[in-house]
């Protein structure tokens, strides 16, 4: 007769079996390391976002999964929210006030307001990665500080909004402009109104690249309150915390800007490779700019039971992108790399979106899967299967999805 104690071991057996696929790249599992406070014993959904694991209350931050990501285009329920300080409350009825400065080495400082942008300048819709740049932090050993993301702090949605270049062509970007630094409404965790969350930014080219949005629309609705209301920039391409939200300001600098978490080892990775763990010289590390190749796989869900029988066809998919530009090809395997089958492939809806993949194949027996993909951007760039360089912070993870499944006979 089974005891309480074997009953206990037979779960525990179990649940390591599960976290076999998972732990050597620590995709599904996280127990410490939150960047805020964790939330104490499960806190309640957050509305709106049910689906969305939380990975800290204060700040808040919520994180999607691979099957959760399975829309060509990101429902705003589904996509991930990372927030460095207090989400501000500005409603539909402060838009009126609300003023977005743009100023610095620009020959008119202008102050926008929500009717100027959309009437001075044409709105574009595009669908645009944004993807945190400690999305998969989670994996690197040694462990590094931070939200412990796995696979869902990336998104792709639709955008909608002017080109920041229209606005910059506008106010007249003097020669001396090296660099834009953004400024939000969130509070500084601390409550002190005189402490600066975040202003990050990005040299004048990206600013003034086609693709680059101040966006108030998302998935055809305004911005939501957790996505930046009442604008936000998009800089694609780039790790997410370039694309401020709840903009005030759009400072033009003529010099790299050096507003709050631009500096220090926040979003730059060393220069060179390390070895894990090291310190590394301030001088030595370099800001984060294109994000690495990557994809998901959004089907079918990691764990899944399957129906094998010989010869049976099996599907899945997913997505694919690089900062780099487009994706190539991507290649599934089942077999732990042995062998590799290349899946077809979408083109993206504009550049900066997500492309679908597909891939078909048969087990050779029943039994339990790893299904790994891989994906290689036009400059030849591929996807690494164990995780990349560690940095102090773990950014930039790019290493190939993988999801266990069973093929039940
Ligand atoms: N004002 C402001 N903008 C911000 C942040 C923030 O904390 N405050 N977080 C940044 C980071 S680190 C990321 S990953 C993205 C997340 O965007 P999302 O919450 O809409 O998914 O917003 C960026 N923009
Ligand atoms: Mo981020």
């Amino acid at each position: 007769m089974e005891n309480a104690v074997d009953a206990n071991r037979r779960s525990f057996l179990k649940k390591l079996a599960h976290s076999a696929i998972a732990l050597p790249i620590g995709i599904q599992f996280s127990k410490s390391g939150f960047a805020g406070s964790k939330p104490e014993s499960s806190p309640p959904p957050v509305p709106g976002k049910e689906d969305l694991k939380i990975m800290s209350d204060r700040p808040l931050n919520l994180e999607s999964s691979q099957h959760l990501l399975d829309d060509e285009i990101t429902p705003t329920e589904r996509m991930f929210v990372r927030n460095n300080g207090h989400v501000p409350s500005i409603s539909s009825k402060d838009i009126l006030d609300w003023r977005l400065v743009v100023d610095g080495e620009v020959e008119n400082p202008t102050r926008f307001s929500m009717q100027d942008l959309k009437t001075k300048f044409r709105t574009y819709t595009y669908q645009l990665v944004l993807e945190c740049g400690g999305n998969g932090r989670a994996a690197y050993i040694p462990q590094t500080p931070g939200t412990q993301w796995t696979y869902g702090a990336v998104a792709c949605p639709l955008w909608e909004g002017v080109r920041l270049k229209d606005v910059l062509d506008y106010v007249k970007v003097k020669k001396s402009a090296v660099y834009l630094g953004y400024y939000g409404h969130d509070m500084h965790l601390s409550g002190d109104p005189n402490k600066v969350t975040i202003s990050r930014g990005f040299p004048i080219s990206k600013a003034l690249d086609e693709m680059t949005l101040i966006a108030f629309g998302m998935n055809g609705k305004d911005l939501s309150p957790l996505h930046g209301f009442p604008a936000r920039l998009v800089c694609p391409g780039y790790p997410a915390s370039a694309s401020g939200k709840w903009l005030k300001r759009l400072w033009i600098r003529d010099r790299v800007h050096d507003g709050m978490k631009m500096t220090g080892k926040a979003y730059r990775v060393p220069s060179y490779p390390v070895p894990p763990g090291s310190e590394i010289p301030d001088k030595d590390m370099k800001i984060i700019e294109e994000m690495p190749v990557k994809s998901l796989i959004t089907f079918p869900k990691c764990g899944a039971h399957l129906t094998w029988k010989q010869n049976q066809e099996f599907h899945c998919r997913g997505f694919a992108w690089s900062g780099f530009g487009e994706i190539r090809e991507v290649h599934v395997s089942y077999d732990f790399g042995k062998s590799w089958i290349k899946g077809s492939l979408k083109k993206a809806r504009n550049k900066f979106a997500w492309q679908r993949w597909e891939a078909n194949f048969s087990f050779p027996s029943k039994g339990y899967y790893e299904i790994w993909a891989r994906a290689t951007d036009l400059t030849g760039s591929m996807q690494p299967m164990l995780v990349p360089g560690w940095n102090p912070e773990g950014y930039l993870n790019n290493a190939m999805p993988r999801i266990g499944i069973y093929a039940d006979a």
